[in-house]
């Protein structure tokens, strides 16, 4: 039996108000075909199906137009909401997909039992506990009053909890059938980038990969972008996100998981590259580098590139501010977009640090005055604009 682990789809994603959903759409194509070609059995898709909560028409219709075609593969599909995804959203054509034997698990449920999916392919059972992202409310009661810290350790031992009592159900109730855990959270030891969200107060409320306790066969995770085993558990897996969604991920090679399952053991688990079909890229240096790096670039994909552009320039002065934007706005060579640009001067007429006088109301001050302000009092760092880029893609992905 082959099993197909993927995730983070994130339909309906724009990268800077730039949409790609015909990045998805060639990734799509590619693993239907894949999918024919190697006879896969099963599909997991382990979370943020969709980029929002409240996704567009057109996502939507991408989302069912990609399912109707998967449905005419014969093959069991297994779906589970991240944390992007409403468990509602999801969960509203649960009915109807249960009919082209698509199983939807959108949150939590009242009982783990509605977890666990048996499938039978080729004389070969497995059972999956598609477990979708947990929500606060669903690992956790809340104390008033709590600490910070205190809250995160009650996550932490919440989830411990949930997937131990997911595993007792396991024992209980299907032992000796090959099982697959699905999850959409942060198992420690994985490298994150910048387009994750992390609505569980930051990655400290990331757990350990032990909490697994070697009783799956199998971990098929989603969440993290980068695809990676965790750790040193190697039945432990993020496949990542099928195309990048942030620059971060520019130097990722995306993949699929695919595990094939023989007399209820792992026969092996192959790292399927995905073919790389845009190419996101950074410039950095004086206008006059960035412009260079830009007319010269070359690179064909099937989709023109997305660029980054991080001009710093040694003085400021109204000129190169319209030379940066006439740039920005005209630049010529047709196989690149620039969706993201900032332009720094070495020597401001007027500094972030004049914007607080003291008695200021933290009203007044934007996050991103105020995450400068936090670095120009931090002395020591070296990567002050990497920071910068950082905070304000983070202040980007959550619409502030
Ligand atoms: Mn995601």
């Amino acid at each position: 039996m082959k099993i197909l682990h993927t995730s983070d789809w994130h339909i309906g994603k724009q990268l800077h108000k730039y949409d790609l959903a015909e990045d998805l759409n060639l990734f799509f194509d590619w693993l239907i075909s894949y999918m024919k070609t190697e006879a896969v059995d099963v599909l997991l898709v382990s979370g943020d199906v969709f980029d929002q909560a409240n996704p567009s028409q057109a996502a939507f219709k991408q989302y069912y137009d990609v399912l109707r075609r998967l449905v005419q593969l014969d093959c069991k599909i297994i779906i589970t909401g991240g944390n992007h995804d409403s468990p509602a959203v999801l969960n509203a054509p649960k009915e109807l997909l249960k009919a082209f034997d698509i199983t939807v698990i959108g949150g939590a449920p009242e009982h783990i039992s509605e977890l666990f999916v048996a499938v039978e392919k080729n004389g070969e059972k497995l059972v999956v506990a598609a477990v979708p992202f947990l929500k606060d409310r669903d690992i956790r009661k809340s104390v008033a009053g709590e600490t910070y810290a205190t809250k995160i350790e009650q996550i932490k031992a919440g989830l411990q909890t949930y997937f131990s009592n997911i595993n007792l159900y396991y024992q209980e109730n299907h032992s000796d059938t090959f099982f697959i855990v699905m999850g959409h959270l942060f198992v420690q030891g994985s490298a994150v980038s910048e387009s994750e969200r992390d609505i569980q107060i930051g990655n400290q409320a990331g757990v350990s990969a032990h909490m697994f306790q070697g009783v799956p066969n199998y971990v098929a995770l989603g969440h993290i972008h980068k695809p990676q085993a965790v750790s040193e558990e190697d039945y432990i897996h993020y496949c990542g996100s099928p195309v990048s969604l942030s620059f971060s991920e520019k130097e990722d090679q995306k993949q699929v998981n695919v595990l094939t399952v023989k007399n209820q053991h792992v026969d092996n688990i192959t790292i399927v590259p995905i073919p790389k079909q845009r190419n996101l890229l950074a410039f950095a240096g004086t206008l006059e580098e960035v412009q260079q790096q830009i007319l010269s670039y070359a690179k064909e994909t099937a989709l023109i590139s997305l660029v980054e552009v991080i001009v710093n320039e040694e003085t400021e002065s109204l000129e190169r501010r319209q030379a940066f934007e006439t740039f920005v706005n005209e630049q010529p060579n047709p196989r690149l977009q620039i969706v993201k640009s900032r332009l720094t001067f070495a020597n401001k007429i007027r500094g972030a640090s004049e914007a607080f006088a003291v008695g200021t109301d933290v009203a007044d001050v934007t996050p991103m005055q105020m995450f400068e302000k936090k670095l120009e009092l931090q002395s020591g760092l070296h990567n002050t604009e990497e920071l910068k880029a950082a905070f304000r893609d983070i202040l980007q992905e959550l619409d502030l």
